[in-house]
């Protein structure tokens, strides 16, 4: 009866403010893939007006948005530690890395409403080392 309560209770609360539609870990260690200083998700497809949770389940690891679709305002990187969730209205790909671990290949790609049309500014966007160049590469191959 408890786990029933405890069920109607996220089902209720699932759709409010405080649950973003996507949560992306930040990890010192991903636990299946053994892979250091990660995203839990490097890539995340989602419908145009969904949003994305980044919780800091390890500290030390931000958000910064390297490029998003054409007049995409840029947001001020996150400090390091902080849960922050981006609410993504305008279609496109977007890039963002840690800025800590950038050359580590700390980086992931969003794609909002299946539109790639700015693929090709994303793909010449300048990464931090050829760790996260390789990555946004193989990322952008697997859309
Ligand atoms: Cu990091």
């Amino acid at each position: 009866m408890k786990n029933f309560f405890l069920t109607l209770f996220f089902l209720l609360f699932s759709g409010s403010a405080f649950s973003a539609d996507v949560t992306i870990e930040m990890l010192n260690k991903n636990k299946e893939t053994k892979k250091r200083m990660v995203y839990s998700q490097e890539l995340v497809k989602i419908d145009a007006g969904k949003s994305i949770e980044w919780v800091a389940t390890d500290k030390g690891h931000n958000v910064e948005m390297l490029a998003g679709p054409d007049g995409y305002e840029l947001p001020k990187k996150t400090k390091l530690g902080d849960n922050v969730t981006i609410k993504f209205s305008v279609p496109g790909i977007y890039l963002y890395q840690c800025s800590p671990h950038a050359a580590m290949g700390m980086i992931g790609i969003v794609v909002v409403g299946g539109d790639t049309s700015n693929m090709a500014a994303i793909e010449s966007k300048k990464v931090t080392g050829s760790k996260s160049k390789k990555k946004v590469k193989k990322l952008l191959s697997e859309i």
